[in-house]
C-alpha cells in the first residue's frame, strides 16, 4: 500500500442487476479514482440481507458483482476488491459503534423510512441498523474519501457523527470521512419519472436501464422515456428533468460535456434525441457485458481475487478493530 495516497472506501450492495444509476453515481467514477488512491472496493452482502434474499440468487449475484466491478474498469491489482461477510472486522466493530447510535436518529433515515415502506413485513433490526454496518465499513479503513451517489449522503453524514462521537469519547481513533459525489450522474433519475431516482428495486423496470439489458430493450426503454413540454434540448434540471436527465446519461456515457451535448442536439427533435441517447449507451454497455460473462467463466481467477482482497482487507481492518478493543477496555490477553 503506497502510504503517501489517501485511502478511498466504497462498496454496492449483490442485490437485483444493476443498472445505469448505479455505473454513473458509483463505479464509474471509481475507475478514475483508482489511480491517485489507495481504494477498497466491497461488495456489501451483509447490507444485502437486510432485505430478505434467495441464497443461491445472493451467492450468484455476489460473484457476479465481482466479474462486473472488474469489467466496469477496477483494477484488482491497483485496489482491494472483496467481499463485505469475508472479513469479519465488520460486524465486530458493526457492534461497538451500535452503542454510539441512537435509535431516534436511525429511525429518522430516509432510507429505512422508505424501505420499511416498501417491505412492510419485515422491518428487521438489520434494515435500522444499515447506517451504522455502513459506518463500520468505511471507519475500519480509516478512509478519508467516499464516492456515492446522492442517496446515500445522510449515511455518510451518520459515519461521520459516529467518527467523532467515538474521537470525542476516547482520543482520536478514526478519520472522519468526506462524501463525494459527481456533479452530474450522482442522481440519475427513473426514465419513467425522472424526479424519482433509477432504482435496481423499482416496480416498472422500464424506468430502469440495467447493466444487463441487450440493444434492444435499452433502445425501447430510452424511447419511451418521458420528456418534457416544449421542443428545446436544453440542461434545466428544475423544468425540464426529464431531458435534463437523459442529456446527464448521453454526456456521461459520451464523456461529453453537457454543453456539448445541448449543442449537438440543438434544432433535433425528442424522438431523435432519445434514439441516440440509446443507442449510446447500448454500446457501451455490450462490451461490458461480454467481458463479465469472460471473467464469470473463470471462477478460479475470480475466487482467486477475492481471496487476496479479503486478506488485505482484514489486515487493515483488524489493526483498526483491535485499537477499538483496547480503548473500549475489552480485556486483552
Ligand atoms: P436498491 O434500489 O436495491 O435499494 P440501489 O439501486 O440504490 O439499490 P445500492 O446498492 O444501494 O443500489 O447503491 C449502489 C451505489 O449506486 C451507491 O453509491 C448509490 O448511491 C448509487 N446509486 C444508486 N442509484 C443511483 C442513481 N439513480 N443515480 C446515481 N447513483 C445511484
Ligand atoms: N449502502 C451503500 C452500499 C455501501 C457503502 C458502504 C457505500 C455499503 N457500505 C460503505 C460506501 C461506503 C449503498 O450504496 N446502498
Amino acid at each position: 500500500m503506497d502510504e503517501s495516497k489517501k485511502t478511498l472506501y466504497s462498496a454496492v450492495q449483490p442485490t437485483n442487476n444493476l443498472t445505469i444509476g448505479n455505473y454513473l453515481g458509483a463505479i464509474k467514477n471509481w475507475v478514475a479514482l483508482q489511480e491517485n488512491y489507495n481504494c477498497f472496493f466491497a461488495i456489501a452482502d451483509m447490507h444485502a440481507i437486510t432485505v430478505r434474499q434467495t441464497p443461491a440468487e445472493l451467492r450468484q449475484k455476489t460473484l457476479s458483482l465481482a466479474a462486473l466491478y472488474i469489467a466496469c474498469g477496477v483494477n484488482p491489482e491497483k485496489c482491494t476488491l472483496y467481499v463485505q461477510s469475508h472479513v469479519s472486522a465488520h460486524a465486530r466493530l458493526c457492534w461497538v459503534l451500535n452503542t454510539f447510535a441512537y435509535v431516534g436518529e436511525m429511525e429518522r433515515m430516509t432510507q429505512f423510512k422508505d424501505k420499511s415502506a416498501k417491505h412492510a413485513d419485515n422491518i428487521n433490526m438489520g434494515l435500522m441498523d444499515y447506517p451504522v454496518l455502513m459506518a463500520a465499513d468505511i471507519l475500519l479503513y480509516q478512509a478519508e474519501v467516499v464516492p456515492v451517489g446522492h442517496d446515500q449522503k445522510q449515511h455518510l453524514e451518520i459515519a461521520r457523527d459516529i467518527a467523532r462521537r467515538f474521537n470525542n469519547a476516547y482520543s482520536p481513533t478514526f478519520t472522519v470521512p468526506e462524501g463525494v459525489f459527481m456533479k452530474v450522474g450522482a442522481k440519475i433519475g427513473d426514465l419513467l419519472d425522472p424526479t424519482k431516482k433509477m432504482s435496481k428495486s423499482a416496480e416498472n423496470a422500464g424506468g430502469s436501464i440495467f447493466l444487463s439489458d441487450d440493444k434492444d430493450t435499452v433502445i425501447r426503454k430510452f424511447k419511451r422515456a418521458v420528456t418534457d413540454s416544449g421542443s428545446e434540448i436544453k440542461y434545466d434540471p428544475e423544468n425540464k428533468a426529464g431531458v435534463s436527465n437523459l442529456l446527464s446519461i448521453y454526456s456521461l456515457f459520451t464523456n461529453k460535456s453537457v454543453a456539448e451535448a445541448e449543442r449537438e442536439f440543438s434544432g433535433r427533435g425528442y424522438g431523435e434525441f432519445k434514439l441516440a441517447v440509446g443507442e449510446a449507451v447500448a454500446d457501451k454497455l455490450a462490451p461490458l457485458q461480454k467481458e463479465q460473462a469472460r471473467l464469470l467463466a473463470d471462477k478460479e481467477y475470480l475466487n482467486g481475487v477475492l481471496k487476496v482482497g479479503a486478506e488485505n482487507a482484514s489486515r487493515t481492518a483488524d489493526r483498526t478493530l483491535n485499537k477499538v478493543h483496547k480503548k473500549i477496555g475489552f480485556y486483552q490477553i
